[in-house]
């Protein structure tokens, strides 16, 4: 149902208008990019294409598996969205359609995947494909049904619409398969709320720039959205009010149509900082602050000197693992600020039986090093902020530590040298905006430009994109997350020789228009120019 909701959505913001090839006149102007061929992106690994072009008639076709492709739900309802996607809304009422000449035509893609499937991508997920179109037929082949979602993708978007419902397709033959496994988008919930609604755009913009995790950060200091089963009182007290709340059946919603899609959803729970909002619920759970002797209304990170802090962890992380199926749970564990806990006297006592000193690192590291067995013994791996590794805390060998701060090279170095799966996200923080074409410069960022062993370089799975929240809501987040989330979509799906920018402009401003045309409110990102597809 939900799924129909969307597509009806994205029915009316796709208005399938017939391209119309006037060149405009405009002053100082980039003419329209009108492609012959279709160019994919991200770029695949290995692309041939010849001058032959077949016809391909929107009524007619079909996508189809063969008969040895085990069945599955996510093939079928993919088919239905490509057919959607490929093709636009009004492919079955547009007048006029000249018919193709059938013997120059494909009309339908064969699809055939080996492994039965899994309900879920994970890290391990095999997302490689075969492409062919020749000789009017066309066939999709993969390992497993993750392989086959990137193929019919990539297929859409080969797929160049002519104007009068008529569309062609070159000759092509496609070996795809990504550089990183882990390629993903971090959506902030808490510092405004984003909507069911636009965050299923956002899955279905990442679906089709090849983006496979969703890392939702649900709460921070400012609101707690997140609907707790065992602490309700999490988001009655700690939202912004009853109207911007995640319910149980809305984040199953959101994993629902993420599944599908071939994306992961790991939730990110932060703490001991960045907790304020919890508070109200939860007594105690917070340090108390101090100033002259005596406390002073005000609280810092959640309080680690208190056992019953460890209690309630267990029950909410308990609670978490049994909500997200991703085997991944994001324990943040960054920017500590350790005045509050300096200031407590409590804290301090604690610290002196503990033999740490003046040292709060060792504070942050014993908390930590707590909510890790705590979450491991839910049988479920974590991700980390740097900062827990920086204390020199002692972590699963399964951990995923992402890199955020500035010094990042030196960062990768050290992190993949102790051995952690690590990612990247220091360059694409997209809440940053300047004038003029930025995705340049995340485009150009490699995770894996370091110093270091082959070994080192195999650790890092990948990257993310951050869009944090404080300047971003409904109205908005679209825009400034595409197109220049595409650039680091290529970077983590294409070779590392794909490095050029000037040979990605084309490419990228096709893809910007390609996303507009499909109804996305991508912005211009190369100066002066128009798309030959645009509405408001
Ligand atoms: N919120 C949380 C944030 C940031 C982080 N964690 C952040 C810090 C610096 C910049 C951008 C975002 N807003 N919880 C750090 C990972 Cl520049």
């Amino acid at each position: 149902m939900a799924d129909i909701r969307v597509c009806m959505f994205f029915a009316v913001l796709l208005v399938f208008v017939a391209e119309a090839n006037v060149q405009h006149e405009k002053y100082n102007a980039r003419p329209a990019v009108v492609a012959t061929s279709g160019s994919p992106w991200p770029l695949p690994r290995n692309m041939t294409t010849s001058q032959v072009q077949y016809q391909v008639n929107a009524d007619d076709f079909k996508f189809t598996v063969d008969a040895g492709t085990p069945a599955c739900d996510i093939i079928i309802q993919a088919f239905v969205r490509y057919k959607w996607i490929t093709f636009g809304p009004r492919s079955d009422t547009l007048k006029f359609r000249r018919r193709p000449n059938k013997a120059n035509a494909v009309n339908q893609l064969t699809v055939h995947y080996d492994k039965p499937c899994d309900q879920y991508l994970s890290l391990e997920s095999d997302e490689s494909y075969t492409l062919a179109v020749t000789g009017n037929t066309a066939t999709l082949t993969a390992n497993e049904v993750w392989g086959a979602l990137r193929g019919l993708e990539t297929f859409s978007q080969l797929v160049l619409p002519q104007g009068s419902g008529m569309f062609v397709i070159n000759s092509t033959l496609i070996r795809d398969a990504p550089r990183f496994k882990h390629r993903g988008v971090l959506l902030d919930g808490s510092r405004h709320f984003l909507s069911v609604l636009k965050l299923k755009e956002n899955l279905e913009a990442m679906a089709q720039n090849k983006f496979n995790v969703f890392h939702w950060h649900i709460v921070d200091d400012q609101a707690f959205p997140y609907e707790s089963i065992r602490f309700p009182n999490m988001s009655k007290l700690g939202a912004y009010d009853d109207n911007h709340i995640y319910s149980q059946a809305d984040i199953q919603d959101i994993i629902e149509f993420a599944r599908v899609r071939g994306i992961r959803v790991v939730p990110e729970f932060d703490s001991p900082g960045h907790t304020q909002s919890w508070g109200s619920a939860i007594s105690n759970l917070l340090t108390k602050c101090y100033n002259n002797g005596s406390f002073d209304g005000s609280y810092g990170p959640v309080n680690p000197a208190d056992e019953s802090s460890y209690n309630f962890l267990d029950s909410f992380f308990g609670e978490v693992a049994n909500v997200f199926p991703d085997h991944y749970i994001h324990l943040g564990g960054d920017e500590v600020d350790f005045s509050c806990w300096e200031s407590n006297p409590e804290i301090t006592e604690f610290m002196q039986d503990k033999g740490f000193g003046k040292n709060y690192s060792l504070l942050e590291e014993f908390y930590m090093q707590n909510l890790l067995n705590i979450v491991s013994s839910y049988k479920k791996g974590y991700l980390i902020w740097q900062e827990v590794i920086d204390n020199g805390a002692k972590v699963a060998a399964d951990t995923v530590v992402e890199v955020w701060k500035g010094g990042y090279i030196a960062e990768l170095a050290k992190v993949t040298s102790l051995g952690y799966k690590t990612l990247l996200s220091s360059c694409w923080y997209l809440d940053y905006i300047s004038y003029g074409s930025d995705w340049r410069n995340y485009y150009t960022c490699d995770p894996q430009n370091f110093n270091g062993t082959s070994a080192q370089k195999a650790l890092v799975i990948g990257g993310e994109t951050c869009l944090w929240g404080e300047y971003v809501d409904d109205t908005n987040v679209i825009s400034r997350l595409w197109p220049r989330a595409s650039a680091i979509a290529e970077r983590l799906w294409s070779d590392e020789s794909v490095n050029s920018v000037s040979a990605a402009e084309g490419r990228m401003e096709e893809h910007r228009c390609r996303m507009v045309r499909r109804g996305f409110n991508a912005q211009p990102m190369n100066g002066p120019g128009f798309c030959p597809v645009e509405f408001p």
